[in-house]
């Protein structure tokens, strides 16, 4: 596929030491999306990064609900929310955009989940799917038609963002090989990357690997 610079873009989702073993949340294999992503980089004039930023104490913690432990769900006011080890905590080390990150063609950083009641997985909007974070805006005034995802993690905040860019009309395109999933089990079977995928598959969302992009 070719790239077309004038209307193509390139979101690097949550790239974030937070998110790669060592880290708070690591994602299996998290670190290994760093130099394809690097790679991907290459092919677009510029982009923009999402930064998970939660204030201690965040309401996306387990540690913030007694008695609970990551991975029990609760029902907030916007509904669902499954708890999360401590994790992207503002200013930390782990919540850094990940230092080998190639930051020379972001020319945006939204930063989310930074409402201490709210989480916020999408690059779009928040959890409770009210607050916008403008990116939509900021697209369409560059005239990007096509939206490329990669980054961290795949059946999460990536799945979310490409869902949100499918709504807002984007043509949404995910790059498999620069993305890593949670794959968190859930109940009736399966796991979140796998129910994530279908997911994206059926409102259109496509997926290819680095290699079949030239720019
Ligand atoms: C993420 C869970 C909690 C992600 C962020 O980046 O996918 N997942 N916060
Ligand atoms: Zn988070």
């Amino acid at each position: 596929m070719k790239i077309n610079p004038a209307t193509d873009m390139l979101g690097v989702v949550d790239v974030q030491p937070t998110f790669m073993p060592g880290g708070e949340l690591p994602v299996p294999d998290g670190d290994t999306v760093v130099p394809t992503v690097n790679r991907l980089l290459r092919h677009f004039p510029s982009a923009f990064a999402t930064q998970d930023w939660h204030p201690p104490g965040h309401s996306s913690f387990a540690s913030a609900h007694p008695g609970h432990a990551p991975g029990d769900m609760i029902e907030m006011d916007y509904g669902p929310q499954i708890l999360w080890p401590d994790h992207a905590i503002q200013n930390s080390a782990g919540a850094s955009l990940h230092p080998a990150l190639d930051q020379s063609r972001i020319s945006l950083i939204i930063r989310k989940g930074f409402h201490p009641g709210i989480d916020s997985y999408s690059a779009f909007r928040e959890n409770d799917h009210r607050c916008s974070t403008g990116l939509a805006g900021w697209l369409r005034a560059r005239s990007v038609e096509r939206l490329f995802l990669c980054g961290l993690a795949a059946d999460f905040c990536v799945a979310w963002s490409a869902e949100d860019a499918i709504a807002a009309g984007f043509e949404t395109i995910v790059i498999e090989d620069a993305t890593r999933a949670i794959a968190m089990p859930l109940p009736g079977g399966g796991d979140s990357a796998e129910r994530a995928r279908a997911r994206l598959a059926a409102l259109g969302v496509r997926f290819l690997q680095t290699n079949h992009l030239e720019s």
